[in-house]
C-alpha cells in the first residue's frame, strides 16, 4: 500500500471512530505526516486538542462538518527563482524587491493585458510560470482544463487574513486554488478638462464628435460586455441574437476609435491625445497620480466587477517559492502598499485597513448595476467569433 494510500485509512479511522487520538497521531507521524496536518485532521475530526506546535488551520475548509481533508503534501526546501504572471502595473514596486532581498529568490516577472492572453500562454504549457493572476471566470476555465495547482494551505497561514467576502466564491468554492489578488470595476477614465462632461453612458464611444479620441479595451469580455450592457443585456450573455446586437453597436463604435488598448491607455490619457477611454477604476488612479484631471465614472447602464487571483498554474517548479511568496504578499503592511500602488482594492482585510487611499467594499447597492464576468463555457467559441469579426470588421 503506498504511503498516501496508508494515510488517508488512517484519517478516515480516526474520523469514523475506529482508532483513539493517540492511535492516531503515532501512525501519522510514522507516516511523516507533518505537525500541521496533523492539527489540521484532528480539529476536522472534532478533537479539541493538538499537538503543541501546530499553526492554526489555514482557510476554512476542514472545520465543519463532512469527511477530513486529505493530508496535504509535503513541500521541499524554498527553490532560488521565481517566475511570476501577471497584468501589467499591478503590483507595487518594492514587492517583488522586498521579496528577493529576504527569501534569497531571483523572481522574473511577466505581464500581459488580458486573461485570454495569459491562458493561451499558459495552455501551451512550455511557459515555466509558477504564479499567474487570472479574473474569476479565467480561474474556471483555467480549471476546467486541469490547468491549476492545488495550494497546500499550510504553507499560507496568512490566507486568514483574507476577507470572507472573496472567499468561497464560484470559481473557487472550497478556496483550493486562489488567493484573491486585487478586485475593481471596469469603467470610463476621462479627462475632464478636454472632454468637458461627465461620461454616463457607453454611447459616449459612439460620439462622433470625439472621433480619435476615444479608446476601448482590447479585451473581449470588457469590449463586448459594455455593449451587452448598453443594451440592458447580460455581460455574461451567450444569446446570440444578444451578441449580434452587441457586436453591431461594436462596429458602431469602431470608426469613432483610436484604437483598441487596455491598461497602456494611461499614457496617451496623461498626454491629452485621448480624452476618454474604457479602462479599470485602479489604472485610472495610476494615471490621476500623474495628471489630476482625470477622473473615473461608470455608466448608468452598469458594468463588471472582479477580483482577480493568484494561482499556481499545473507543473509549476518552484512550489515552495510560490507559496512563500503568497505567504508574503498577504501581509497586511505589503498587501497594504500593493493595493496604494495598484489603486484596486484589496480582498486583504487587514491590509485594507492599512492602507493610504482606502477602496471600500462594493456594497450590494453598489452591486446592482455591476455583475461579475463568468466562464462562457461553450459559449465562448461564438465571443471569440465575435470578437475577431468586431477586430477586422
Ligand atoms: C492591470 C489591471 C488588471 C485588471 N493593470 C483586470 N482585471
Amino acid at each position: 500500500m503506498s504511503q498516501e494510500k496508508a494515510r488517508i485509512q488512517l484519517v478516515e479511522a480516526l474520523r469514523d471512530g475506529r482508532i483513539e487520538r493517540r492511535e492516531f497521531l503515532r501512525g501519522a507521524l510514522g507516516l511523516g505526516m507533518s505537525v500541521g496536518t496533523i492539527g489540521l485532521v484532528l480539529q476536522a475530526c472534532g478533537s479539541e486538542e493538538k499537538p503543541a506546535d501546530a499553526p492554526p488551520p489555514a482557510g476554512h475548509e476542514g472545520t465543519g462538518p463532512g469527511p477530513a481533508p486529505a493530508p496535504e503534501p509535503e513541500l521541499g526546501p524554498i527553490e532560488a527563482d521565481l517566475h511570476i504572471y501577471m497584468w501589467s502595473d499591478y503590483i507595487a514596486e518594492d514587492t517583488i524587491p522586498n521579496f528577493e532581498k529576504e527569501f534569497n529568490v531571483k523572481v522574473t516577472l511577466d505581464t500581459y493585458e488580458s486573461n485570454e492572453e495569459m491562458i493561451a500562454k499558459v495552455q501551451t504549457g512550455a511557459a515555466g510560470y509558477d504564479l499567474v493572476c487570472p479574473s474569476g471566470y479565467a480561474v474556471s476555465v483555467l480549471r476546467h482544463l486541469h490547468l491549476v495547482e492545488q495550494l497546500v494551505k499550510k504553507h499560507i497561514p496568512n490566507y486568514a487574513n483574507l476577507a470572507p467576502l472573496f472567499l468561497g466564491s464560484v470559481f473557487d468554492p472550497k478556496n483550493e486554488v486562489t488567493v484573491p489578488w486585487q478586485w475593481g470595476v471596469t469603467g470610463v477614465a476621462y479627462r475632464k478638462d478636454l472632454l468637458g462632461k461627465v461620461p454616463d453612458s457607453w454611447a459616449l464611444f459612439q460620439d462622433a464628435a470625439l472621433k480619435g479620441k476615444l479608446t476601448m479595451m482590447d479585451d473581449m469580455r470588457d469590449n463586448i460586455g459594455a455593449w451587452l450592457r448598453f443594451l440592458g443585456k447580460s455581460v455574461n450573455s451567450v444569446d446570440a441574437a444578444d451578441l449580434a446586437a452587441a457586436k453591431a453597436e461594436a462596429l458602431k463604435a469602431k470608426p469613432i476609435l483610436a484604437s483598441y488598448v487596455s491598461a497602456p491607455v494611461k499614457a496617451q490619457l496623461i498626454a491629452g491625445d485621448v480624452f476618454a477611454a474604457q479602462l479599470w477604476n485602479g489604472d485610472t488612479m495610476q494615471a490621476k497620480v500623474e495628471k489630476a484631471e482625470i477622473e473615473f465614472a461608470l455608466p448608468k447602464e452598469g458594468s463588471s466587477i472582479w477580483c482577480d487571483s493568484m494561482c499556481i498554474p499545473k507543473g509549476a517548479k518552484n512550489l515552495r517559492a510560490a507559496h512563500e511568496f503568497l505567504n508574503y504578499i498577504l501581509r497586511p503592511e505589503v498587501g497594504a502598499k500593493i493595493s496604494d500602488f495598484t489603486g484596486y482594492g484589496s480582498p486583504n482585510l487587514p491590509a485594507s485597513e492599512k492602507m493610504v487611499n482606502k477602496v471600500a467594499y462594493p456594497t450590494e447597492a453598489d452591486m446592482k448595476n455591476l455583475e461579475y464576468n463568468e466562464d462562457l463555457g461553450a459559449g465562448t467559441a461564438a465571443w471569440d467569433q465575435i470578437w475577431t469579426e468586431i477586430k477586422s470588421g
